[in-house]
């Protein structure tokens, strides 16, 4: 039986996926609404493929608060990082398992998916772990999965294993090869940690250059998505795409850990971070220009289109829009109108819960997110006659509806 410990965005999919694909698995997550939602049916998910899967193997997992007493343990918890310090804060996974040492059969073994820079486990949770009086095996299996595609990407992704010895890589490899049909990759506990910060750190420096080079084309007078297009036909080129930040709990923050681990060697990952984490700034100082461009003083004729950190997911979290709205001043905060189809709760006094209603209420509309709303074709005639600062590039159609159209 699997205890599977943490029923996020990473936890509850791969719960779904190992008892669709025969486990017995028991899901553990301390938020009791949580809990209370995945037993009785009700949970509901962005994502329609993992709908769809919940609602075919919810009945045959234990979803519980406790923890269980099994033999393999997935621990799926957040792994935020010190913001000071630049270092991981390992605290929800310690607590994890030392919950689970508590409950765990002789000869466990225990995997972590949370995402932790390079020795975390080495250093808290090893410990722990010899501290105990059981037999008890680590294993770290990061996760790769891109939220907007993840029971796919679960599937056909190649995985990661790492692990003290050739015996639980095997045994570890049994669970993961139950449902993933892409390679799966052994190694150490130490390079698997190493290997999940650094691909998240390349995506952030890519995206950090297609930043800089939306800047430059600005200056330019060039249109930064011609350039990268053409650049991107050379065979060794793929420049990714420009935008008002980088979000999510992910690429903006595990190359802080490389960062607060080896300060003195990661300059251009520091740079990169900030580079990123300057564009919501970069968007607030263009769409001033704009605003007197267009004779437009007052922010409560500004419309916000997009709160979530990228596009067709409901997650806000490090949001180039929350960044981009925590440095306007209070009272221009208080009057720019948000809007975003997957935020149905009040999070700022001027909130639109209809694009209609949106669109009615603002003369400029800052796109920050290219959901699959605003790209339709209905949707984007009703831009017709608004002035449109789009950070995504949403899409010619648009140049040509928008009365006047302004882009990165
Ligand atoms: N972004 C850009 N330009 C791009 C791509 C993304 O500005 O060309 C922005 C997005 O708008 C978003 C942020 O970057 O704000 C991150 O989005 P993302 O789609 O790049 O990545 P995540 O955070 O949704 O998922 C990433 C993935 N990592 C990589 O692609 C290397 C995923 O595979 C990981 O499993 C996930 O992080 C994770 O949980 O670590």
């Amino acid at each position: 039986m699997i205890n599977v410990i943490g029923l996020g965005y990473i936890g509850l999919p791969t719960a779904l996926m190992l008892s669709k694909n025969g486990a017995d698995v028991v899901g553990s997550d301390i938020n009791q609404d949580v809990v209370s939602s995945l037993k009785d049916g009700s949970a509901f998910f962005s994502e329609e493929e993992i709908n769809k899967l919940y609602k075919e193997v919810y009945k045959k997992i234990d979803f519980k608060s406790e923890y269980e007493a099994a033999d393999r343990y997935i621990v799926a918890v957040p792994t935020p990082f010190d913001r000071d310090t630049k270092k991981v804060d390992p605290k929800y996974i310690v607590k994890a398992v030392e919950e689970i040492v508590k409950v765990c059969e002789e000869d466990s073994i225990i995997i972590i998916e949370s995402t932790v820079s390079p020795g975390t486990i080495d250093k808290f949770i090893r410990p722990i772990v010899e501290g105990s009086n059981k037999k008890i095996h680590l294993a770290h299996a990061p996760e790769r999965i891109l939220p907007t595609n993840i029971v796919y990407e679960l599937v056909n992704n190649s995985r990661t294993i790492g692990a003290d010895d050739k015996k639980v890589l095997d045994e570890v490899e049994k669970i993961y090869s139950s449902f993933c049909k892409g390679e799966i990759f052994k190694t150490s506990i130490k390079v698997a940690e190493m290997t999940k910060v650094v691909e998240n750190t390349y995506r952030d420096i890519n995206i950090a250059f297609a930043n800089e080079l939306a800047q430059i084309c600005d200056l330019s007078g060039l249109d930064v998505y011609e350039v990268i297009k053409i650049a991107n036909k050379h065979p060794r080129v793929n420049i990714l795409n420009p935008g008002p930040g980088v979000g999510g709990h992910c690429i903006s923050v595990d190359p802080w850990f490389l960062v607060g681990d080896f300060p003195k060697q990661t300059r251009l990952i520091n740079s990169a971070r900030y580079v990123n984490d300057s564009m919501p700034l970069y968007v607030k100082n263009k769409l001033n220009s704009i605003m007197i461009d267009e004779g437009i003083t007052d922010y409560s004729r500004v419309g916000i289109y997009g709160l979530t950190y990228k596009a067709n997911v409901d997650d806000v979290r490090e949001s180039p829009s929350m960044q981009f709205l925590s440095i306007l001043k209070e009272e221009d905060r208080d009057k720019i109108v948000v809007y975003d189809p997957y935020i149905k709760k009040m999070m700022y006094r001027s909130q639109a819960f209809d694009f209609q209603d949106f669109l009615n209420s603002c003369d400029i509309v800052l796109i920050m997110v290219d959901h699959e709303e605003i790209k339709n074709s209905t949707n984007v005639s009703k831009l017709r006659g608004k002035v449109v600062f789009d950070t995504k590039h949403i899409g010619e159609e648009l140049k040509n509806r928008a009365k006047v159209y302004y882009s990165l």
